[in-house]
């Protein structure tokens, strides 16, 4: 059976771009894939994290993730830190990746921003982690957004790197499986930049535990445009608030963005964003209960995730073995 690794950052609360381009599909592959899905500690410190918030973030995302379908007796779910494999693996592969390499990674240079110098070494080096925590598993799938979809590639290059390197067929190259719909979804506040846990404002995202009135309340206030919807596509894609919108609706009730348009072609956003709200509530309102009371219970999601760690670190500790062998160093 294939195997699908994939990770979401305690870095804040989770947020309806995490659920609909990330979780759901999840829950849609578990049946078709073995699956080992990551609270990824390790990355979220590559900016700085509150401890105490981060603790609680790490039992969220993990809580986030069963209430929006992953099955926890059959899916491995754990959080990365609890397993050194990723962190041994990562120092391997930092002898194998290029500068040349990192250098052209989009997100270091969108998160670093203009000052590069004072950016953590480990934002810098983000990517190379992220293949060791895919390849520490000899994963074959990586459901991730599209915005991740050039560190994938990053991870392909590593595992042919080291296989070349050591002139062995060992890493896979695993693929992305990156879903068309909802790849992308935007702030509320601003149609260009992606819908993030991390933005300060809080009514540019929905949060997965927002209750009716907040996520009424923020879709209301999201940015607009003053016209009627259009009936095309083409029309829509120049306007990226709308098309937001639109693409947030068809996710949602899983339609095609034409359809839903073909539906309120010609209507002002006072109208759509009532039946976005109702849709919205009817969908995310259960799934945010589901985390509120997992949350209650730190104790169970505790739990979980140290039996996840260990069936974890049972199938990455001989591929790790491994690798530090072919690169030549002597066993205990
Ligand atoms: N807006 C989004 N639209 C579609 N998919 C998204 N994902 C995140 N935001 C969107 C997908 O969720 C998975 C986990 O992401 P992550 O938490 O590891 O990091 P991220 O992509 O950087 O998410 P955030 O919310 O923006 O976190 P911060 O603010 O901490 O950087 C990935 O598969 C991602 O594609």
């Amino acid at each position: 059976m294939k195997r699908i690794f994939s990770g979401i950052q305690p870095s804040g609360s989770l947020q309806l771009g995490n659920y609909l381009g990330a979780i759901r599909n999840w829950a849609k592959m578990q049946n078709d894939y073995e699956c080992i899905f990551c609270v990824v500690d390790l990355h979220a410190i590559t900016l700085p994290q509150d401890p105490l918030a981060m603790r609680a973030a790490t039992r969220e995302v993990a809580a986030g993730v069963i209430a929006g379908g992953v099955n926890p007796e059959t899916c491995i779910i754990f959080n990365q830190s609890q397993v050194p494999e990723h962190a041994e693996l990562a120092w391997l592969f930092n002898c194998v990746a290029r500068l040349g390499w990192l250098n052209r990674m989009t997100q270091f240079k969108e998160k670093a921003g203009k000052d590069r110098d004072g950016a953590f070494v480990g934002l810098y080096t983000y990517p190379v982690l992220q293949a060791a925590d895919i390849l520490a598993y000899k994963a074959t799938d990586v459901p991730v957004g599209e915005d991740q979809k050039q560190h994938i590639e990053l991870c392909r290059d590593i595992a042919q790197a080291f296989n070349s390197m050591f002139e062995i067929d060992f890493f896979p190259l695993p693929e992305a499986r990156i879903q068309k719909a909802a790849a992308r979804i935007m702030s509320l506040r601003d149609g260009r930049k992606k819908m993030s846990k991390s933005d300060p404002s809080d009514y540019s995202r929905i949060n997965m535990t927002d209750g009716p009135d907040a996520i009424a309340q923020k879709i209301k206030k999201a940015k607009t445009d003053p016209y009627p919807l259009p009936d095309s596509l083409d029309e829509l894609d120049q306007r990226p608030e709308a098309q937001n919108l639109i693409t947030i609706f068809a996710a949602l009730c899983e339609r095609s963005e034409e359809s839903v348009l073909s539906e309120f072609a010609g209507k002002g956003f006072g109208d759509f964003k009532r039946y976005l709200a109702e849709l919205a509530v009817e969908i995310m309102g259960p799934i945010g209960k589901e985390m509120q009371r997992l949350m209650n219970y730190p104790d169970e999601v505790d739990s979980i995730l140290n039996h996840g760690a260990n069936k974890a670190r049972e199938i990455a500790k001989p591929i790790v073995s491994e690798a530090k062998e072919i690169v030549g160093f002597l066993k205990p």
